[in-house]
Order: C-alpha cells, then sequence, then structure tokens
C-alpha cells in the first residue's frame, strides 16, 4: 500500500526518544478509557449513551481491579454530567466525559460556556446519528453541532488514533497560549465497537513527562486569591472575550502540529493536521472525515494500479479548521467529491464542504471543481464501492470542467409508493378498550377511592393494548407490568413512552406493537411533551375541535433512568398538576444500554458503571425515592406497586385514571423484574420481586391527597425476611452476601429500615 504520510505502524522496539510501548487488541472505547487510565485523570462526569457508553464501563471495570483511582461521576443526564466536568475542571484538575449523539446534543449548552471561560478538559465522542427519528448507528450529525461552541475538534480515525490523539488533546488544550476544551470524535460503532491492534504507552512515568503538570489558572478552590468565574458581560466586552477566544483557536493553529510532532518522537506514529494520501500528483480527489477515508484510500491503491491519478484528503483536525492546509493540497487538483456525513439542511452540503468551498474561495487562482455528496447517515454503510463512485463522479466532472450535480445524497433510496408494512393486529376500537374492569367509588367515610376490580380470570380475556410479538428479553417485567397497566385502564387511551427497554421492543420502524396512539419523545423531555398534548386536547375539546365524549386518559411510560435525566420536566408537569399519569418501571438501572447505574440502582448492585472487583462493592450510594419526590409535589396521588402483586397494581392504576381524568397529575412506581442484569433465571420475578417487598425494600403503598396508605404490611402478614433473602437471589447482588461485605449489607439493612419505619409511621399518622 502507497503512503504518503507513514502509517501508524509501531514496533515494540524502543528507538531514541521513543515511549516503551505495547500491544494491545482494542476498541475505540476502550482505547479511550486506557488512556484515561494513562493519564490518570483527576475526574470524569459521564451519562450512559451508546456508542460511548464502553468509555465509563471499560473504566469501571478497571477501577474495580485498582487499575485506576479516577472519581467517576455519574450525572443524573450528559446536561448535568457537561456541569458536573466544568465545576470540576474550575477546580483545576484534569477531567473527562465522554458521549454521544443526544448526549451531546443535550450537554451543548454547557459547552461554549466551558470554552468561554477558557477551561479545558476533554471530551470523547463516539459519533452518532442524531434524533429523530431515533437511530443509535454512526455519523456526523452530533458533533456538526459542536463546530461553534469554541471547543478544539480532534478527528481519530481509528483506535491507535483514539488513544494517540487523546494525549494530544491534554497537551494542546492545557497549551498556556491556547487554553480551551478539547473533543476527540471518532466514528460510533466503526471505531467505537471495532477491535484492532493498537499501541499503549507502557512507561508511565514517561507518559506524565509528556503531559507536564496542568498549568495552574485561577480557581474557585484557591481561597487565597478570590475570583468571580463568569460575570455576566455585555457589550462592548462580550466581543473582546470571543475575539480572544478567536485568537486562541489561531495559536491552536501553531501549537497542534507542534504537539503532533512532540507525538511522534514519543510514539513514531506521525499525525498530520490534514492527512493527506496519494495527493501530489493526484488529479482527482475525494476529501471524507474519520474511517470512510480509510476504505477511500484502499480504492485509491486500486484505481492507481489502473493508472487514475487519484487521492484522498481527511483532516484529523477540524476545528481550528485547516483551511490553508486544504488549499496548498487542492491547488493543482481539478475535481473533489467532498462527503458529509451530515447534512446542513438547505445550505446545499454539509460543513466540511461548505468549509473547503469557503477556504478554496480564497484563494483566487484555484479552480478545483467541487462536489458536495451527504453519505453514510444513520450508520450506513460506506464501502468501496461508494468511494469509488466519489471519484468516478469527480472525474466525470474534472473532464467535464463543470459539475454537473453540485449537492446531492448519496446512497439514498426512493421510496416504493406501493409497499407497506406487514398489516399487524387491528387498532384497538372504542368498544373493546371500554371495558370496565374496575369500578372505583368515592368512600364517603374515609374520603379515598374504593376499588372493585374484576376478576382476574376476566381480565385475561381482555385484548391488550400491545399486541403480542415484542422483542424484550424472555421474562421481562416491563411487559407483564403494562400488560396490567393496560387491562384496567378503561376507554381511549394515548401513550407516551420515553427512551428505554419498553420503548424500543415495540417499536422499530416500520412496525410497532401499540395498538393504540403512540408517541415517542427523548427521556429527558416526555412528561413536557406529553402535558403539552393534554393542553392541547382539552383546548380542543373546549372550541368544540374535537369531541369532550372522548374523554381521552394520558399515559406517560418511562423507566427509571428516564426519571433521573427526566426528572425536571416531570417535576415541572407535577407541579402544573396536568391531568395525566406518568407510570415509572423501576428495574434499577439503565438496562436498554446495557445495565448502567441509576439513581434508583440500591447501593451496592452490580452494574456496569458500578462493577465489582477488589477495590470496588458495585454502586456507592443510596437509590433514590422518587415515589416520596412526587409526593412532595403534593400531586393527587402517588403509589408504588410491583407487577409481582398484579391486584394490588391494577387496583391502583385504577385510580389513577380516577384521579387523572378528574384532579390532576398521579405518578406510579413500579418494581418491575430484569432477569437478563439482575442476573436470575427468566423465571424468577415472584420470588424475587416478592422478597423485594417482604425484606421490606420496597414497601407498597398510596399516597392519596396526602395521607399514605400501606397497601401490604409484611409484618402484619408475617412474612417479613431480611433484606439478604432478596440480594442472595440475584447474580447482580449475590456479593453483597459474602463475609467481607457484611458492611455494606447492615448499610442496606438499616437504609431499608429506616425508610420503611417512615412510611409505616406516615401510614399510622394520615398527618404525616
Ligand atoms: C440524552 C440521551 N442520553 C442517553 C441516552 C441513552 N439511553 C437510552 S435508553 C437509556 C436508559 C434508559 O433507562 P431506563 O429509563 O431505566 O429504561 P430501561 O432501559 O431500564 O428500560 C439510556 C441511557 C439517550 N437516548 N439520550
Ligand atoms: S434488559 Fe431487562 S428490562 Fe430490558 S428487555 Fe431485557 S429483561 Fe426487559
Ligand atoms: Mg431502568
Amino acid at each position: 500500500m502507497y503512503i504518503d504520510t507513514l502509517p501508524a505502524r509501531t514496533t515494540e522496539t524502543r528507538m531514541p526518544g521513543r515511549i516503551r510501548q505495547k500491544l494491545e487488541f482494542r476498541s475505540g472505547n476502550e482505547a479511550a478509557a486506557l488512556a484515561a487510565r494513562d493519564v490518570g485523570y483527576h475526574l470524569m462526569g459521564y451519562f450512559p449513551i451508546t456508542p460511548s457508553t464502553e468509555v465509563a464501563e471499560s473504566l469501571s471495570k478497571m477501577q474495580a481491579e485498582g487499575q485506576h483511582d479516577i472519581v467517576m461521576v455519574a450525572g443524573d443526564g450528559e446536561h448535568g454530567a457537561a456541569g458536573i466536568c466544568y465545576g470540576a475542571a474550575l477546580g483545576g484538575g484534569r477531567v473527562l466525559n465522554a458521549t454521544s449523539s443526544q448526549g451531546l446534543l443535550y450537554a451543548l449548552e454547557q459547552l461554549p460556556v466551558q470554552a468561554g471561560t477558557r477551561v479545558p478538559m476533554v471530551l470523547n465522542i463516539a459519533a452518532r446519528a442524531v434524533s429523530g427519528p431515533l437511530d443509535i448507528r454512526g455519523d456526523h450529525s452530533d458533533f456538526y453541532y459542536a463546530l461553534n461552541t469554541g471547543w478544539i475538534v480532534l478527528c481519530a480515525r481509528d483506535p491507535q488514533a483514539v488513544y494517540d490523539l487523546n494525549f494530544a488533546a491534554i497537551r494542546i488544550g492545557e497549551h498556556r497560549d491556547v487554553r480551551l476544551p478539547v473533543m476527540v470524535v471518532y466514528d460510533g460503532f466503526f471505531t467505537s465497537h471495532q477491535k484492532r491492534r493498537i499501541q499503549v504507552f507502557d512507561d508511565a512515568e514517561a507518559v506524565q513527562q509528556f503531559l507536564g503538570e496542568r498549568p495552574e489558572w485561577p480557581s474557585p478552590l484557591d481561597t487565597e486569591h478570590p475570583a468571580t468565574f463568569g460575570p455576566y458581560m455585555n457589550d462592548p466586552d462580550l466581543i473582546n472575550n470571543k475575539v480572544q477566544l478567536s485568537q486562541a483557536m489561531e495559536a491552536a493553529r501553531r501549537v497542534i502540529p507542534e504537539v503532533f510532532a512532540e507525538l511522534e518522537r514519543l510514539t513514531g506514529r506521525p499525525y498530520a493536521v490534514l492527512d493527506s494520501y496519494r495527493m501530489a500528483d493526484a488529479e482527482v480527489a475525494q476529501i471524507l472525515i474519520n474511517s470512510a477515508a480509510e476504505t477511500a484510500k484502499e480504492v485509491t491503491d486500486t484505481l492507481r494500479e489502473r493508472g487514475q491519478k487519484v487521492g484522498v484528503l481527511s483532516p484529523n483536525v477540524m476545528r481550528p479548521f485547516p483551511a490553508e492546509e486544504f488549499r496548498q493540497a487542492l491547488k493543482h487538483v481539478k475535481a473533489v467529491t467532498i462527503g458529509d456525513r451530515a447534512d446542513s439542511y438547505g445550505a446545499g452540503g454539509g460543513n466540511l464542504s461548505l468549509e473547503v468551498r469557503a477556504a478554496l474561495q480564497i484563494d483566487r487562482e484555484n479552480d478545483t471543481i467541487v462536489l458536495s455528496r451527504i453519505y453514510g447517515l444513520g450508520g450506513k454503510d460506506f464501502n468501496a464501492a461508494d468511494a469509488e463512485v466519489f471519484f468516478d463522479q469527480a472525474a466525470e466532472a474534472a473532464k467535464a470542467q463543470r459539475a454537473p450535480e453540485a449537492f446531492a445524497y448519496h446512497g439514498a433510496t426512493a421510496g416504493r409508493p406501493d409497499s407497506r408494512p406487514r398489516p399487524g393486529l387491528p387498532a384497538l376500537s372504542a368498544e373493546e378498550v371500554t371495558r370496565g374492569m374496575a369500578k372505583v367509588e368515592v368512600n364517603p367515610k374515609t374520603g379515598k377511592l374504593d376499588v372493585e376490580l374484576a376478576p382476574l380470570w376476566k381480565m385475561t380475556e381482555q385484548p391488550g393494548r400491545i399486541a403480542p410479538g415484542h422483542g424484550a428479553c424472555p421474562g421481562c417485567g416491563a411487559f407483564p407490568t403494562l400488560h396490567q397497566a393496560g387491562r384496567v385502564l378503561d376507554g381511549d387511551v394515548v401513550v407516551l413512552f420515553q427512551t428505554g427497554c419498553a420503548m424500543v421492543v415495540t417499536t422499530g420502524y416500520p412496525v410497532t406493537a401499540h395498538r393504540i396512539n403512540y408517541i415517542h419523545n427523548l427521556f429527558q423531555n416526555g412528561a413536557a411533551t406529553m402535558a403539552g398534548l393534554v393542553e392541547m386536547y382539552h383546548e380542543r375539546v373546549r372550541r368544540g375541535e374535537l369531541p369532550e365524549s372522548k374523554d381521552i386518559t394520558f399515559v406517560m411510560v418511562s423507566g427509571d433512568g428516564g426519571m433521573d435525566i427526566g426528572m425536571g420536566p416531570a417535576i415541572g408537569a407535577a407541579n402544573r398538576n396536568h391531568p395525566m399519569i406518568i407510570l415509572e418501571y423501576d428495574n434499577q438501572g439503565y438496562m436498554n444500554t446495557g445495565a448502567q447505574l441509576s439513581y434508583s440502582t440500591p447501593i451496592g448492585h452490580r452494574t456496569s458503571t458500578s462493577e465489582v472487583g477488589r477495590r470496588l462493592p458495585g454502586k456507592r450510594y443510596h437509590h433514590k425515592d422518587t415515589a416520596q419526590i412526587f409526593a412532595a409535589c403534593h400531586i393527587p396521588y402517588v403509589f408504588t406497586a410491583s407487577e409481582g402483586f398484579p391486584e394490588d397494581l391494577m387496583r391502583k392504576v385504577a385510580k389513577a385514571q380516577w384521579y387523572a381524568k378528574r384532579e390532576g397529575l398521579v405518578y406510579g412506581k413500579i418494581l418491575s423484574f430484569c432477569p437478563l442484569n439482575w442476573r436470575t433465571t427468566d423465571d424468577a420475578a415472584q420470588p424475587v420481586l416478592q422478597a423485594a417487598i417482604d425484606s421490606c425494600f420496597f414497601p407498597l403503598y398510596e399516597v392519596e391527597h396526602g395521607v399514605t396508605t400501606l397497601t401490604y404490611d409484611p409484618e402484619a402478614a408475617g412474612r417479613r425476611c431480611p433484606v439478604g433473602d432478596w440480594l442472595k437471589q440475584m447474580g447482580k447482588t449475590r456479593h453483597l452476601t459474602k463475609p467481607e461485605n457484611s458492611q455494606i449489607l447492615a448499610e442496606i439493612e438499616h437504609e431499608a429500615e429506616r425508610r420503611w419505619k417512615r412510611i409505616k409511621a406516615m401510614h399510622e399518622h394520615p398527618l404525616l
């Protein structure tokens, strides 16, 4: 293979001035985690999102075995994680984050604050398509949004580059003339998950020598020198702040090649600001970012063998944009196809192609014909055949001396108007959903609601609002929960599912398991969306635009994770008391993304971000009491339930509907079985849930107009058991029953007992 910038080929032999290295077989995410370990960051703030989650997961595994002591802080969402990182970086230590897609967008607001106040840190981005529609695979639509935030943006084409550029990022960002935060962007799945042989440093001292000390800048932790960080600043000063930011970017133009050169001396691996492949005499070229450029390089070799003068350019740095390097590289190129893995809708190209066009426009002598192409969206592969088309199109334009089509999508397929998705079960009719499975009446003596349920056997005859055939794991508890709720709800129901397992396994274009109206919104904002819909419904009924007789019930379904990141909007909806129901199925973790800890995960439980090992005994803090948070919002009705107690659950859902139709917002937290990540057999739901409740870890109760009632008292029923009886049944907690973890077990017992006693006291005293 021909190379005009040396390849990232490495040797285990130590050259003079080179650092000792060793070979590993690692993915891009693992490479980022290894770099973090080797840097020895002070702190990582993060929130899991595919495909970047593995960075935090790998670090959690390493930490459990004592390989590093980075403080790992799980944010309540990416906005929170970015805030944690900003605060920590202001504190003067080295800080890391990793995210993708919506996570980056949710954090976006924080990024210009950090750049504007000139606080360095490193953010890894495993680039992924942004919603909507939701797509977990890789394109560049997320990081393109971040190009205007004032962060330096480095692009890493393979796992080796991810590792190397994570070190370069620190040196560049912390350079005194630069002092800016830095992103390292690599392709989601293509690079984040594909394993490659990489060289990693094997000399901790030399690494620290390369990195040097983080410079001291004013910090709120320096109480000897009080300073104000982030005063508001209007005209005429703001523009001066921004010109300094712009100058810092210009300084980075000088610093980046210096750092890359130093890194090369250390590793033997060269990085150019603009990677150029067989461009010396190229007449036709293509420009791509990251992994796709590697495919194009292989095609270049084939075409060169056929005598075609082709070459590839690929920036290793997107901010500051290497405009001069592009001008020089394209000086004698007749035509170039520029592929963007994200569109800047309506602009006639994505950022890369628009910025290269702008760079060329300054060179009056340049007459390179530019073709802008949008390709590979949502993880669509970019194969050798695609790269060949890009070269062919550029060659045709060069021959014709004009661009027949300056802007186009590559690889989109025309729809077939005659094609229809396979028919599923028909939508439920009004008669089918008006079933009277529960009779709800106000008890004149207690002022509370009494519910008379139809017998369970009768319920099972009712058609489900969710069709059979979803893709959940065998034994998944989310579906018994949803079926029990769906069977007792009467009349028309509109559901909104936040992101999570229940959403992912019931919808996947072009099919749906929902037989009623269903909406998905990002789980940081579902409650607000439902609130808007509910208000619109009532306003249109008031205006006579919709029939009052329908009397729709609005139900939002969320996982416990959705009640972390989406807590703010859910509390907002509760405070405004919209007539709707929020049902949380609590499976004690972010299961859809691979079982990371949620704030509802109890202390000591093993998750993929609270690993168990010699140095870590699982999650380090107690579970969130979401039901009590909503009770404190003084909404009409709050309940806890579990699919293991179906009649109790259905009675409460019937009440929920009554309150939501007449008085306002209802919140229900439902303990829901997850055999996969609780590490039990598929059929263990009944004993596991029973023990969680009998140990008083998860009390079943309701709060009606502020009055708490226990609906099941394990003590009164003579069934109270120790928490250990529950924990020993699950693989994720079995370690807690070992003698060396007896202290954590005692802590769980103590906390469960403390919370239980409070609930019991509230049950006994209506004013509490
Ligand atoms: C802003 C944003 N951050 C992160 C994610 C990734 N993500 C999707 S679902 C999920 C976990 C959901 O957990 P939970 O609500 O408990 O539902 P479960 O998967 O357990 O059913 C996460 C972290 C995302 N989609 N959007
Ligand atoms: S991971 Fe757990 S919650 Fe998700 S589908 Fe599987 S069993 Fe259900
Ligand atoms: Mg969950």
